[in-house]
């Protein structure tokens, strides 16, 4: 039997805001934080421990707010930070923690130590990013930036390039230097300080690039891939004990890693149980799986997962991870299409059975379980008629390159793949009610609503009891009463099914069994035949002997 040692962070479920897209309180179609504050005790009465807030602080918005140029401030179309300190207090008066996005792999180049390190070769802040002479007249390397085009950028005040793995607004930060580190921490320490309760770190995996900054492997006939000299580098654990021996360690905080491109083996570096580094990671195989036939170009596809696929992946990290490492699980976030969209199936007939699926498969799972803001609702992707529909920078800069400059793909398959996989299926507004504009603002919103807002939204839900919200609400109390389901370890079951997921949980004497339709078919399940237990919940109220009907799930207590 496991013996995983306690942490408050192991027992919690966490709600992610994307507060650009949450709740908009004063009209001019821009979510904010008075519209988050107004709006805690629907997420307090959800019953989630956690709040993880996407980037608040300044920003020129090339990335929404993952781009940000003064680390102590807000941004201004969220507010103030007297606005920032009200929420806070809230959210703890209601006994709700809050997680900041912590983005430290680069800064905007509005933020102040860009615009001193792009002025000359010996400014102070010089090395404070990553600046490299020409190669032949040309970038230093053949690197494809995450969004599309070279990852170097030409400066002509010193005639250099400077790195960006994002878009060119988003310089990296040189890690190597002592000095950026020092400014990290004391930042972060700054935070702590205001008295907020952990941190989601982004792509922390690539704060160490290996310093010969070789060309990459092919990655799409037109650049190569900056992944194998970026993600997982040379020094990255050593700059995360560092970091958490001069900051994470004198709190008690939540810390997770977004972790691009990471593997088990290093997993179990980033989230060690000794705790020298951080609590836990994301990974990111089982939405990033795709087999070449499936892919259009890159990460771009139409093709819908399989449910084997993304069973072998989160088995293969629920048992390896076991005891030495925790997990966070999570169907979706701001980066991802919506959870049933992709995984489940969003016809109006199974939208809801198909959502509470899922939600049980991931929430009977032994981890850290997120829930993406809408995600409680069921609301789906959204249909994109034309580019003018789309916000996102990765979105944009693909279409730009791939549909217009190289014409590889043609205007109505980029535009499928983004309905199917493009950020923004995550980022339309938050659906409120049925009034105009689904109640997100009462301007013009800054990304269009989904126009199935009438009959998905949070009013609707609260009056329904058999809503998909109330039943993420008894998914979470159940984890918080129920050791089993936190911390029993995992013992994948059925594995010759091609059509149910399921697995044990065991502590304690206790075993929870869980099986979960993926069809919406009938399908053979013998685990539950003859078997006298508790159950501890199921999206159907009456069960047929051997067989989960359509989009079954159930979890028994035995
Ligand atoms: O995402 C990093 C990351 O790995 C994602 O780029 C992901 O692979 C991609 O969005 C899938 O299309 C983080 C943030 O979550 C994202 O919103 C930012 O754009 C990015 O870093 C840069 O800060
Ligand atoms: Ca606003």
């Amino acid at each position: 039997m496991q013996n995983e040692k306690k942490a408050w962070w192991k027992e919690a479920v966490i709600y992610q805001i994307y507060p650009r897209s949450f709740a908009d309180s004063n009209g001019d179609g821009i979510g904010d934080l008075n519209g988050i504050t107004e709006h805690l005790p629907y997420v307090k009465e959800l019953g989630v421990d956690v709040i993880w807030l996407s980037p608040v602080y300044k920003s020129p918005n090339d990335d929404n707010g993952y781009d940000i140029s003064d680390y102590r401030d807000i941004m201004t179309e969220f507010g103030t930070m007297d606005d920032f300190d009200r929420l806070l207090k809230k959210a703890h008066e209601l006994g709700l923690k809050i997680v900041m996005d912590l983005v430290v792999n680069h800064t905007s180049d509005e933020h102040s130590w860009f615009v001193e390190s792009r002025k000359s070769v010996d400014n102070p802040y010089r090395d404070y990013y990553i600046w490299k002479e020409p190669k032949d007249g040309h970038e230093p390397n053949n690197w494809e930036s995450w969004f599309s085009g070279p990852a170097w950028e030409f400066d002509e005040a010193t005639g250099m390039y400077y790195l960006h793995c994002f878009t060119k607004k988003q310089p990296d930060l040189n890690w190597e230097n002592p000095k950026v580190r020092d400014e990290v921490f004391d930042m972060m320490t700054w935070w702590c300080e205001k008295g907020i309760d952990g941190f989601r770190m982004d792509v922390i995996s690539m704060i160490s690039k290996d310093q010969a900054f070789p060309d990459g492997p092919d990655k799409d006939g037109i650049y190569g891939d900056l992944a194998p000299s970026v993600c997982n580098g040379p020094r990255v654990h050593e700059f995360l004990q560092e970091m958490n021996r001069r900051v994470l360690s004198k709190y008690d905080l939540l810390t997770v890693g977004e972790t691009a491109k990471v593997t088990i083996e290093e997993a179990k570096k980033y989230a060690n149980s000794d705790g020298t580094e951080l609590g836990m990671v994301f990974q990111f195989e089982h939405v990033d799986q795709l087999n070449e036939k499936e892919s259009v170009i890159g990460k771009w596809t139409t093709a819908k997962p399989q449910m084997t696929g993304v069973r072998a992946v989160l088995d293969k990290w629920a048992c390896e991870l076991e005891g030495c490492a925790w997990n966070s699980l999570y169907w979706d976030n701001h980066d991802q299409p919506r959870a049933v969209s992709r995984f489940g199936n969003d016809a109006p007939e199974w939208r809801e059975l198909s959502a509470k699926m899922l939600a049980t498969n991931l929430h009977m799972m032994k981890g850290t379980p997120y829930i993406y803001q809408g995600e409680e609702l069921g609301m789906t992707n959204m249909v994109f008629e034309s580019i003018e529909d789309c916000r996102d920078v990765e979105e944009l800069n693909a279409y730009r390159q791939y549909v217009e400059e190289h014409k590889m793909v043609s205007p109505e398959t980029m535009l499928a793949c983004f309905g199917a996989v493009g950020r923004d299926n995550a980022r339309t507004p938050m659906q409120w009610n049925g009034s105009l504009n689904a109640g997100f603002t009462s301007g013009t919103p800054w990304i269009p609503v989904n126009p199935n807002y009438k009959v998905i939204n949070a009013e609707a839900a609260l009056a329904d009891p058999d809503s998909v919200f109330y039943y993420y609400k008894k998914l979470i109390a159940l984890r918080h009463g129920n050791p089993v389901i936190v911390y029993g370890n995992y013992e994948p079951l059925m594995g010759d099914s091609r059509t149910v997921y399921a697995f044990a949980r065991n502590y304690e004497n206790r075993r929870l069994i869980v099986a979960c339709n993926w069809t919406e078919y009938n399908q053979p399940c013998p685990l539950f035949d003859g078997i006298a237990g508790e159950e501890l919940i199921s999206n159907y109220t009456t069960h047929k002997d051997g067989i989960l009907q359509p989009y079954e799930a159930r979890a028994v207590l035995v």
